[in-house]
This record gives structure tokens, C-alpha cells and sequence, in this order.
């Protein structure tokens, strides 16, 4: 499929501000990321590092949803979730090179990092975990009595893990103000959709336990925002769950090291040809007249210097001390109050 030209789509609901903030959003993702792989190449970040290039329009789209108080958990591919939030980038980036002045303090790494004024949960490695803690950081608002809401990311791969139905089934009965977010890229880690389940949606699963859902286009920003704004006005009206299973692509490997054999080289690139949201929100604000190369111009710029100032950053903040071995490990360690402290 071909990109249709972008004047031919309607941008009446949305405005210019909107688009640049959703193109600014997502560039910085993308710069953020490639800036992230150079420094795993240079031996600058070691172990596991798992890049979102492809998956920029559903975090972006659905940040677009939130207000204060909103909450995020997602799985290890966390980057693009931090940065969508409003996480500092100079934190994000020392994390992932273990240094002192990342998110924990460089003993997390690219997998584990939190942000309790940004309410953002990390970040986990294990396949499926983060679904039933949002599920939790949803009840905890429920008891409350407020209308946040949490937004729950996990993958393809991930929805075919038990505890995700046990989830789904508590969630609906306690009418949990949860939106579960499906990325689905088509692929965990090496094995298809095609390969690993017979349901031709992941969101209809849903419905065995009453829960509503539907399916978004994950490379169009504006449809991840309209579908998200549904979802949301749900949740906080009190109706419970809702299922969104966004379709989206992940560009690079897995992880850094990936062979790649899985799928071939014309399916990526037809998909970065045709597909790609950065470029999308892109056609949109030149064939609107939103915006001129030379504004574009001065974003890339921008978004050039964040990155850099995070990799500068990084690279001169010092390796936690060896002293800190033992420290933020166990609750004793939080401060007076942390351990009550409403979540
Ligand atoms: C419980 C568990 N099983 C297996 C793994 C190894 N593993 C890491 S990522 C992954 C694939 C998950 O794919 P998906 O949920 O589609 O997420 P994506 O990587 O595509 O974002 C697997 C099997 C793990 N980390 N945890
Ligand atoms: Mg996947």
C-alpha cells in the first residue's frame, strides 16, 4: 500500500499545535532511540536494550488521552513510554548507560526505571507481569474514589500469557478504570502472530469476559488519539476496562542482538516506505500549510540538541559507587512516608 497523499485527509478536528506537539513527540522517540543504539554499539549501555523505532504513534496518541494523575506500565520496550510522559530525557538516557544520575540511580538499566511524579511504573522484564500491577495502580484509584486512570501496555506476544486473562476477568468484575493497551507489532521477539495463536484479533478476546475493545491503526497518531479518548471517557465514567489493540511495527530487531531471520528486509522497509508516522503527521502539516520545511527544520534541530544534551549527560554523569551496592533494594531505604503514601 502506497501512502495516500495527505491532503486527501481530513486534519479539521485537530489543530496545527496539536500536530507539531504529536511530530515533536514522536521525533524525539525515534532521535532518542537511534541516539540509544549508537551508544550500545560504542559499549556505552550494556545488557538488555530494546528500542520502540516504529512504535512512536501509540504512546504519543495515547499520552494525548491523559491528564495529571493518569498512570503508565508497560514491558522492558519502555523508552518511548518515558519519554512520552514527560520523563527528563538526561535521566532516561544516564539510566540505560548505568550511570548515577539515571531514573534509578544507574542500577536499573533500559528495563527498570520509575517515575512517581510522572506516575510512570516501569518498565518490566517479565512477559506479562506489568498487567496485573496496572490492574492494581487501577484499584488503588478506584478505592480512592478518583477518575484517573491507568493505562496498561503489553504486547502480542505477552496476551498469550494466563495471568492477562486472570487480569481481564477482575478487572471487568471490580469495574477497574483500565485501558489495556495491546501493541501489537506482529512479532515477539522471532515468532509471528500466525505462528503462535489462531485469533485473528487479540482485542476480541475481551469479550469472554465482557470487556470492550477494538482495534486501532498504530501508525496514524489521530486514529491512536480518537480510539484512546473513547477508552478513556469509558474507564472514568466508571464502565470499567476497555481493550485497545493498536497495530503497530517495530522497525529494528528485538532486542540488540537479533538475527533477523524471521522476517525479511522488504517487509520492514515497506512499512517504513509507506507506514511511518513520523512521516504521516509530517504530510500533514506541509500539505496543510501548518507548517514549512524551515519550521520542521528548526524541530529537527531541536530534538537533535535534547538528544545530544542526554548522551553528554549520560556520558560524563559517574558510575554509581560502589558503596550503593546495597541501597534501594529493600522499603527501609524510602523515605519516611513513601511506604503509606497513596500510589
Ligand atoms: C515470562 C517470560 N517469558 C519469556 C521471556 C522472554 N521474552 C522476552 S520478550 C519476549 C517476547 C514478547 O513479545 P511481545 O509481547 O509481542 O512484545 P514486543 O517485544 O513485541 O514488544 C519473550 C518471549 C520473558 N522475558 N518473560
Ligand atoms: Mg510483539
Amino acid at each position: 500500500m502506497v501512502r495516500k497523499p495527505a491532503a486527501k485527509e481530513s486534519t479539521s478536528n485537530v489543530s496545527r499545535d496539536e500536530l507539531l506537539k504529536y511530530y515533536r513527540d514522536m521525533l524525539l522517540i525515534r532521535r532518542f532511540e537511534e541516539k540509544a543504539g549508537q551508544l550500545y554499539g560504542m559499549g556505552l549501555i550494556g545488557g538488555f536494550c530494546h528500542l520502540y523505532i516504529g512504535q512512536e504513534a501509540v504512546v504519543v496518541g495515547l499520552e494525548a488521552c491523559a491528564k495529571d494523575g493518569d498512570k503508565r506500565i508497560t514491558s522492558y520496550r519502555d523508552h518511548g513510554h518515558m519519554l512520552a510522559c514527560g520523563m527528563d530525557a538526561k535521566g532516561v538516557m544516564a539510566e540505560l548507560t548505568g550511570r548515577e544520575g539515571g531514573y534509578s540511580k544507574g542500577k536499573g538499566g533500559s528495563m527498570h526505571m520509575f517515575s512517581r511524579e510522572k506516575h510512570f511504573y516501569g518498565g518490566h522484564g517479565i512477559v506479562a507481569a506489568q498487567v496485573p500491577l496496572g490492574a492494581g495502580l487501577a484499584f488503588a484509584d478506584k478505592y480512592l474514589g478518583n477518575d484517573n486512570v491507568t493505562f496498561t501496555y503489553f504486547g502480542d506476544g505477552a496476551a498469550n500469557q494466563g495471568q492477562v486473562y486472570e487480569t481481564y476477568n477482575m478487572a471487568e468484575l471490580w469495574s477497574l478504570p483500565v485501558v489495556f493497551v495491546i501493541e501489537n507489532n506482529q512479532y515477539a521477539m522471532g515468532t509471528s502472530m500466525s505462528r503462535s495463536t489462531k485469533s485473528t484479533t487479540l482485542y476480541g478476546r475481551g469479550e469472554a469476559f465482557g470487556i470492550a475493545g477494538e482495534r486501532v491503526d498504530g501508525m496514524d497518531v489521530l486514529a491512536v488519539k480518537a480510539a484512546g479518548e473513547k477508552a478513556v471517557a469509558h474507564c472514568r465514567a466508571g464502565k470499567g476496562p476497555y481493550i485497545l489493540e493498536v497495530m503497530t511495527y517495530r522497525y529494528r530487531g528485538h532486542s540488540m542482538s537479533d538475527p533477523a531471520k524471521y522476517r525479511t528486509r522488504e517487509e520492514v522497509q515497506k512499512m517504513r516506505d509507506e507506514r511511518d508516522a513520523i512521516e504521516h503527521v509530517r504530510d500533514l502539516l506541509l500539505t496543510g500549510s501548518h507548517a514549512s520545511e524551515d519550521d520542521l527544520k528548526a524541530i529537527d534541530k531541536e530534538i537533535k540538541d535534547i538528544v545530544n544534551e542526554s548522551a553528554e549527560f549520560a556520558k560524563e554523569s559517574p558510575e554509581p559507587a560502589l558503596d550503593q551496592l546495597w541501597t534501594d533494594i529493600y522499603a527501609e531505604d524510602l523515605p519516611q512516608g513513601s511506604a503509606t503514601e497513596n500510589a
